[in-house]
Order: C-alpha cells, then sequence, then structure tokens
C-alpha cells in the first residue's frame, strides 16, 4: 500500500520488501546521541583491557551487575560502597541542555540525521514513557523530556531526527526467560509504538537484540505496524538488529560498529543493501571522561572515514558522548566544525552520490577513492600528491574541476586511462586541507 504500493504482512519475507526511502541514502551522513544516566561516571577502562565493549561507558551499569573487579574497585573507590547505578539518575541533570544549540552544531556539521538514545540497556526513558514511570528523564534528574525536546529542535533545523531503542533491558524484572512474552506484549512493542506516535521518528535504530529470536521479540509483526499504519510509514528507516538472527540479514539497513564487531567484514562490498557504520569519535559511544587526544579520530581521520564509507555505498552515523550536565564536549564540536567546513566545500561528492560500480579495490591503499552522481563521476584524494592520479574505465569527461578552485587542471592521457596531474598549489590557495574532490563532468 505505501512506498512500494503494497501492504506488509508480519514476516520477514514480506517486510524485507520495502524498499529504504530515499532520504536516508541520500544523507549519508548522520549524528548518534548516546546520552543518559551512565554520562554521570562516564567512566570504561581506555586502556587496561582490550575489545570494543570493554570501552564503552554506556555499559556501566552491566559492569556493576557482573562485579567486574576493575571497575567495582573504581566505582566503590569513587562512589562508596553503596551507591547503586540508580543513584545516578538523580545527578543526569542535563541543566545545561541546548536543545537549539546541539541542532545548530549538527546542522553546522553537515549531518541531516540525529539519532538519540531514547533508552539504551539500563532502560532509562529520555521521555516520560508511561511504561517506565518513574524511571525517565521527567521523573528525575533533569525532569524534562529530553527526546521531545531535541526531536522538535532538530526537525525544526531541517535535519531527520531518529531514536535508538534497546529491546533489552539489564535490569528489568520481566526481561527473562520466563517472562519474555510478557515482557514483549507488556513493555516493549507498547513503548516503542509510544514513542513513535509521540515523537515521529524517521529512524529506529534498534539494538539490544541478541538474547531472542525475532519471532519471540515479535519484530516483524512491529515493523508491519510501522510500514503499514504508524504516523511514519512513508519515511522512517530502520536498521537490521531485531532479534538473535536478523543481523545483515532482516529489517532496513546492516550496521557495523567500530567496523569490526559482529563478525560482519566485508560488508562494504554489499553495495547493493544499504548499510551504515557506527562509531564514537573515541572508544566509547556514551561520554567516557578518561580518554585523552590519543583515544579521539583527528578530524583527518574522520573526514577519510566518511569518504571510505561513502565511497563503498555506506553512511556514517558519527557519535558525540554529551555530558551529563547537557554540553557536548569541545573537542566533539571541533571535529564535527571541521567536518561541516570540508562538507560546505565538497559536500556535493558525498550527498545524493552512489558508489561507483566500477571503482577499483584498492582505494584505501591508494588513497583514491570514488562517488558517482548521475553523469558525474567525484575523484577523492585523502593524501595530496605530486604524481598524476589515474583513473580507469571511463570515458573521456567533458570537463574537469577541483572542488574550491578556480584554474585549470592538467590532464593526459595514456590510452584509455585519464591521469589527473595535480596543480601546484600554495597552501593559500589549497581548498582543503583533508582530502581534494575533483570532479568529472560526463565521465
Ligand atoms: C551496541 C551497544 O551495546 C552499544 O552500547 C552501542 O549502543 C552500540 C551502537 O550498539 O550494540
Amino acid at each position: 500500500r505505501e512506498l512500494n504500493g503494497q501492504t506488509y504482512q508480519p514476516n520477514w519475507p514480506s517486510v524485507d520488501t520495502r524498499e529504504t526511502p530515499a532520504w536516508w541514502s541520500n544523507a549519508k551522513f548522520g549524528i548518534f546521541i548516546h546520552w543518559g544516566p551512565y554520562s554521570v561516571p562516564a567512566y570504561a577502562p581506555v586502556d587496561e583491557v582490550e575489545g570494543v565493549y570493554e570501552k564503552y561507558a554506556e555499559h556501566y551499569e552491566n559492569r556493576l551487575i557482573s562485579k567486574n573487579k576493575l571497575f567495582m574497585d573504581y566505582h566503590r573507590r569513587t562512589y562508596g560502597e553503596n551507591f547503586t547505578y540508580q543513584d545516578f539518575a538523580p545527578m543526569f541533570k542535563a541543566e545545561h541542555f541546548n536543545p537549539n544549540k546541539w541542532a545548530t552544531l549538527f546542522k553546522k556539521a553537515g549531518a541531516k540525521y540525529v539519532v538519540l538514545t531514547s533508552k539504551h540497556h539500563d532502560g532509562f526513558c529520555l521521555w516520560p514513557s508511561q511504561y517506565s514511570p518513574k524511571w525517565n528523564s521527567v521523573a528525575i534528574g533533569a525532569h524534562r523530556d529530553l527526546a521531545g525536546e531535541l526531536s522538535d529542535a532538530v526537525k525544526k533545523s531541517g535535519l531527520h531526527m531518529g531514536f535508538y531503542y534497546s529491546l533489552l533491558e539489564w535490569s528489568h524484572p520481566l526481561y527473562k526467560k520466563e517472562t519474555i512474552n510478557q515482557w514483549v506484549d507488556q513493555h516493549m512493542i507498547p513503548q516503542m509504538k509510544e514513542l513513535v506516535n509521540a515523537y515521529q521518528p524517521e529512524v529506529i535504530f534498534s539494538d539490544g537484540e541478541w538474547d531472542y529470536a525475532s519471532d519471540t521479540l515479535k519484530s516483524a509483526e512491529f515493523l508491519a505496524w510501522l510500514y503499514n499504519e504508524s504516523p511514519v510509514k512513508e519515511t522512517v528507516v530502520v536498521n537490521d538488529r531485531w532479534g538473535k538472527e536478523t543481523r545483515s540479514k532482516h529489517g532496513g539497513y546492516y550496521t557495523t560498529e567500530y567496523d569490526l564487531v559482529h563478525d560482519q567484514k566485508g560488508i562494504g562490498d554489499q553495495a547493493a543493501h544499504p548499510w551504515e557504520e557506527s562509531r564514537g569519535i573515541g572508544t566509547s559511544y556514551g561520554y567516557n571522561r578518561f580518554e585523552t587526544t590519543d583515544h579521539y579520530f583527528s578530524s583527518k581521520q574522520l573526514i577519510d572515514l566518511l569518504i571510505d564509507k561513502v565511497s563503498n555505498g555506506g553512511n556514517l552515523l558519527l557519535n558525540v558522548g554529551p555530558t551529563a550536565d547537557g554540553m557536548i564536549p569541545v573537542i566533539m564540536q571541533e571535529r564535527l566544525l571541521d567536518m561541516g567546513n570540508w562538507l560546505a566545500l565538497n559536500g556535493e561528492a558525498i550527498y545524493d552520490t552512489q558508489a561507483w560500480d566500477s571503482r577499483p579495490a584498492d582505494m584505501k591503499a591508494n588513497s583514491v577513492y570514488y562517488t558517482r552522481k548521475g553523469k558525474d563521476l567525484y575523484v577523492l584524494c585523502t593524501k595530496w600528491t605530486d604524481m598524476p592520479i589515474r583513473v580507469k574505465n571511463i570515458k573521456k569527461p567533458s570537463s574537469i574541476s577541483l572542488l574550491g578552485y578556480t584554474g585549470t587542471i592538467k590532464t593526459q592521457y595514456k590510452g584509455s586511462q585519464l591521469q589527473i596531474i595535480p596543480t601546484a598549489l600554495s597552501p593559500a590557495t589549497t581548498p582543503s586541507n583533508y582530502a581534494w574532490v575533483y570532479k568529472l563532468e560526463n565521465a
């Protein structure tokens, strides 16, 4: 009935036929936000342990539950013997949270959508959920509808708004094998519907799907409702985390995380299916006060990352971890603004583009990437070189330019191979500090 002119049935073969709305595939760059009571301790071991999850500050409650030794020592030393995870909620005050300032920053960063943790694995809701009446940001701490306020501001600034939602809760009494059906029917599904009806998010990044099969979680049923009946049925986009068997198989776009978890190597080659990489600027999603500049990606690394993902057909959902008082750490702001400045000049090689079918396999090794838009081909060079840049498998372009530069670009042909001869530019006339984009029209 909707996008594909059909009514979706509550099963994977049916809901999987829904096409990803074009706005999302064209957007390329979004901002992820992990924010909740875990932003108060804002702690995960940075260097002591290997691996991804260990470094996630938003997993603080689980480390208390599992009595991780290193962690318990830190917790007791810092907060005392009897301090529980729940005791952080009154301290999650968000007193300096200004949603319009956040939205302005994300817009300046060149992002086209924003995804906020409406509820992470700790179950704490950033909106006044009737299914979690005492454990939400209006009942305790901030006493504000943080999800609603940000949603309004983001939409007002012309960006798309979405929510992360965890299908599991570490300490909810119904979240266990014996009562999982009650959990799904009385808590999880009604709560997701409440969130969708109240705020009409255009992205749902579900997560925490690994304990139960999607049948148990009634995920396909929920998605059929979302696509057939919900207020966002036309435009909503969802990911692939809907049950322990669904990643890279079912749902909407596929997800990778810090490029390495969940054995999704090579997903970038599956450009036929929409996909998205997410990661923090540092090593954690939730704010970790112990990270140093060594743990943060530089602006150069972030721009290279965006180029790498987009040229392979993916989106980048880059995470920021605000502090408990509602500020976005200055280093994160600076990184985002650097990306925005680069995109202001070179964004036409990113937004609304597609992966080039004939892209070589060694883009990364050569620091030369490609994107396509209609008849035009963009050549994105992440390293400045004096050597000719060789472009194979194209027809002779009608014109070649360097974005942000008005001079002529020299070229030569070696057989059918185009060679772009880099112009000697003085630092004052270099259009960018990070990556240089040649536009080949009608190539
Ligand atoms: C993971 C979660 O466990 C992390 O905390 C984070 O939210 C990431 C996006 O998904 O699976």
